[in-house]
């Protein structure tokens, strides 16, 4: 049986952690565990053999690390494919005739990717890619990726895993106790993504103690139609006699393993921390339990990289507004390539209360492949919506559904053959959701029966492809009644036969009112005609009132509005709305999103802010920048940075804490921040430098600067000289520095609780080494007792308290 098989068949018992015992046999820190596969196989193989004689039926090679960019200087015998091949090797030599099965690991590649400084998606593809190819060469069984933090790296090491050979591919991530990955992604966005790209298995691993990870795997559980792994460290790591311990005995460990296999669990085993003791207990533990059924979910879900939607649970909005056809704003900005403004106008739908965006960059004379990706690119970083790709070229479909976090509505498919020939495979291979339209080779029949064929035809070829049934929504095609006054009731008892028959449909209103005026009215009439029909998905203009008020009036009176909260929400801003404005001309803004939805639109705060403020903590880079430029005009350059840029900056701190944004939107508003901080730069002149020379630097393992640059540049307003020495700088360059320029004054700048010991330590060394040089400390993190208590000279709390202790240290202020 292979691993699916197992899987499926009944429990299967994984080894333990591989780490743990190499370093138990003297593997040192710093040293390369995959090296060992070459230099000591004997161990490799001997630890394999004690966690099958433990009783584990799979056991994972040593390769976990084994990626060109670690073994990047491996030459001869340390090169990639020896490490992979000799790590394949061991596990095969210990697991022969014992019918274990061999699984090659894929760890992380250490490095983030989508994002500047770390790794390409296709790179990173192509990395992984390197990897698999090697592994499944070798004789592996299948495939392993673990340890997951980021969604966008898991979906780049499971594409290159199925594009680069046919073994089975497993996967499992790594969730914090709040029950996300690192890059804010909740379970069901993992399942959801992880079955669209066809994983034989899923699960969670590492991080979290067994206790922690008991909370978590139903999540899983609720959403997963495959079968879910579990295999947990033994507990949290403390730090005794500067070893890594973890205290979570291998009965403690067993347990709790015996009640997730009870819970659902079929894959059991261990991370950091376990052993073979732990992987015996766990056997004997889970003797004599019944498995639960794995059973098919049946949900039609997408998702973004964060959060999931079920669709048919209740009606949603698809924003049509990045199309374009006949919106000029889209269409100029195809045209300039402004990717980053296109976004913009998403995150303004997400505002109004879109449930999904649409992207359609179809404009003849540009590479709609290329801007598709593009804006799906941006899209991404400041949305949490999940996305419609857009498209009737297979080229361009293919480069967005590959750089597209998340499973998508693929739109769309036709009864054409040559539209299923190209759309079917790319829907089975990158996962999605596919929107079928009833339309074939003789066009677009009149009657309900013509459409419901097509429908029935499109979704039977799909099951050819191995697509389920549950992953496609019929579009029946809104007509203009102006040209055909029957066309409306026609599509709406369309939809109704399809939802008789359990299919989730799409619309696009608006086509039902082409060609007459009122046209808004008309489009929110149909809107509430084709949800009453059942309607599972609306492409309209969330921006439009009489849209926002069918839909919102249509939740209340069809009982899926509890309390009226959102009706009463609604009401409300509607009501404010039109105080401020004299008349009601867009729409207001959105209610909360109903319990069990996702937050769902773009990262803000809502109204009341500047633009400069809202452009960045919704990591709009241009939008910043401009808003600066603006603001500039009338406002002092302190005042924008002490009025806009920091009490943004601490919204987006804030709500990160809260777990309510998460790194790529840090980033982003960073990047924003930033921008819009150069603008200020760029209007101050800096001074002459005669004053004095100061040295700044954010201290070692620390890389927030934007605050020190802004002391930077008042420091420099003011006539000092500024020797900046960035981020991320050690005790060392900051003691050369300071000697070698013979400076009196040393600014260190610190965020983070983590690296207040590396500031302390800067000032130890200065203060023996240059006794007579003066420290002043500041960074959101301190306090001017803290600052006393590591031994600054001075405590800053902002850049206008640096430039008086600067004044203070050269006299000038006296
Ligand atoms: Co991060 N970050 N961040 N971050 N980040 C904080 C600091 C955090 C408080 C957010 C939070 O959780 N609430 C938190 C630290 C928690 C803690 O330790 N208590 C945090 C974390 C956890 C992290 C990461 C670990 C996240 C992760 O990867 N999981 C990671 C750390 C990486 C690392 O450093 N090794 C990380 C990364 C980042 C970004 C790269 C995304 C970005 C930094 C980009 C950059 O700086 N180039 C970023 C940002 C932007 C923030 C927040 C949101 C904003 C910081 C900022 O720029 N504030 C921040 C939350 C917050 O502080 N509200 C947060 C505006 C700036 C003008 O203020 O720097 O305080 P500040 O400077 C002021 C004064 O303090 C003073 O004057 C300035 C002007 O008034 N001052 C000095 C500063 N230095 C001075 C020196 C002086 C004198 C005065 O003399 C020398």
């Amino acid at each position: 049986m292979n691993i699916t098989e197992k899987l499926n068949h009944g429990f299967v018992i994984f080894d333990g952690g591989m780490g743990t015992m190499l370093q138990a046999r003297g593997l040192s820190a710093g040293e390369l565990p995959e090296t060992w596969n070459i230099t000591r196989p004997e161990i490799v193989t001997e630890i394999h053999r004690e966690y099958i004689k433990a009783g584990a039926e799979v056991v994972t090679a040593n390769t976990f690390g084994a990626n060109r960019l670690k073994y990047c200087d491996g030459s001869g015998d340390f090169c990639l494919e020896n490490i992979i091949r000799a790590g394949i090797g061991c596990a095969k030599d210990a697991a022969r005739d014992s019918g274990a099965l061999v699984a090659l690991d894929v760890g992380p590649l250490g490095k983030v990717v989508g994002w500047l400084g770390g790794i390409g998606f296709e790179e990173a593809v192509s990395c992984f890619s390197e990897i698999v190819r090697t592994g499944a060469l070798a004789g592996a069984d299948f495939i392993l990726i673990e340890t997951m933090n980021d969604i966008y790296e898991l979906k780049a090491a499971v594409l290159a895993a199925k594009e680069a050979c046919d073994l089975p591919v497993v996967a499992t991530v790594v969730f914090d106790e709040s029950g996300r990955m690192m890059s804010g992604s909740d379970p069901a966005s993992v399942v959801a993504l992880l079955e669209g790209l066809g994983v034989a298995a899923l699960g969670i691993n590492c991080s979290l103690g067994p206790t922690k990870m008991k909370s978590i795997l139903p999540e899983l559980l609720k959403y997963a139609s495959v079968p879910v792994i579990v295999q947990p460290n033994a507990g949290m790591p403390q730090i005794c006699d500067g070893k890594t311990v973890y205290n979570v005995s291998p009965a403690g460990f067993a347990g709790h393993m015996r009640e997730m296999a009870e819970a659902g669990a079929r894959g059991l085993g261990g991370c950091c921390g376990t052993t073979p003791e732990h992987i015996k207990a766990l056997v004997g533990a889970t003797q004599g339990i019944t498995p639960q059924p794995i059973t098919e979910k049946n949900l039609t879900m997408i998702s973004s990289a964060t959060h999931a939607l079920v669709i048919g649970r209740r009606p949603l909005i698809i924003g049509e507004r990045i199309n374009p056809t006949g919106k000029k704003p889209i269409k100029e900005a195809l045209l300039a390539g402004d990717y980053a403004g296109i976004a913009e106008e998403g995150a303004l739908q997400a505002d109004a209360g879109a449930d999904i965006l649409d992207v359609n960059a179809g404009l003849p004379g540009i590479d709609e492949a290329g801007a598709l990706e593009a804006i799906i690119t941006e899209l991404q970083m400041i949305t949490k919506l999940p996305l419609q790709i857009d498209t009737s070229n297979p080229a361009a479909m293919e480069r967005a559904l590959r750089a597209y976090c998340g499973v998508p509505l693929i739109n769309s498919v036709s009864g054409k053959s040559e539209s299923l020939a190209s759309v079917l495979p790319l829907a089975k291979k990158y996962g999605g959701v596919l929107v079928g339209l009833t339309l074939d080779d003789d066009g677009i029949p009149a009657d309900v029966a013509g459409r419901l064929k097509i429908a029935e035809k499109i979704i039977a070829e799909a099951e050819k492809h191995g697509i389920s049934p549950n992953r496609i929504v019929i579009d029946p095609l809104a007509m203009s009644v102006s040209a055909d006054p029957s066309a409306a009731l026609a599509t709406l008892k369309t939809v109704a036969a399809l939802i008789d028959m359990g299919i989730h449909t799409l619309l696009g209103i608006s086509n039902v009112s082409y060609g007459l005026p009122m046209r808004d009215t008309l489009n929110s009439a149909f809107f509430t005609m084709a949800l009453y029909a059942g309607l599972s998905l609306a492409i309209v203009n969330p921006n439009s009132a009489e849209i926002q008020k069918a839909y919102r009036a249509y939740l209340a009176l069809s009982g899926k509005d509890e309390n009226f909260s959102e009706f009463i929400d609604f009401a409300k801003n509607a009501a404010k709305s039109e105080a401020g404005s004299g008349q009601a001309a867009s729409a207001p803004a959105p209610a909360a999103p109903a319990a069990g939805a996702p937050a769902g639109g773009a990262v803000g705060p809502g109204g009341g802010h500047s633009e400069l403020y809202q452009a960045i903590v919704r990591g709009m880079e241009a939008a910043a920048q401009d808003a600066a430029v603006e603001l500039l005009k009338t406002n002092d350059a302190l005042e924008v940075i002490n009025g806009h840029i920091i009490p943004a900056l601490g919204w987006v701190g804030e709500e990160f804490e809260k777990k309510r944004i998460f790194l790529p939107q840090l980033l982003m508003s960073a990047g924003a921040a930033t921008a819009a901080f150069g603008q200020v730069r760029a209007i101050m002149k800096a001074g002459c430098g005669t004053k004095g020379k100061i040295i700044l630097a954010t201290v070692k393992g620390d890389i927030h600067d934007i605050g020190k640059n802004i002391v930077k540049l008042l420091l420099e307003n003011y006539g000092y000289e500024v020797i900046d020495l960035g981020r991320d700088v050690s005790y060392e360059t900051i003691l050369k520095s300071t000697q070698d320029n013979n400076v009196r004054l040393v600014g260190l700048s610190a965020l983070m609780t983590t690296t207040l010991p590396a500031m302390k330590q800067t000032i130890k060394v200065l203060r023996r080494e240059v006794p007579d040089c003066r420290i002043m400390v500041g960074g959101a993190v301190l306090t001017e007792e803290y600052a006393k208590s590591i031994g600054a000279d001075y405590y800053a709390p902002d850049a206008t308290g640096a430039v008086k202790i600067a004044e203070e240290v050269f006299g000038q202020g006296k």
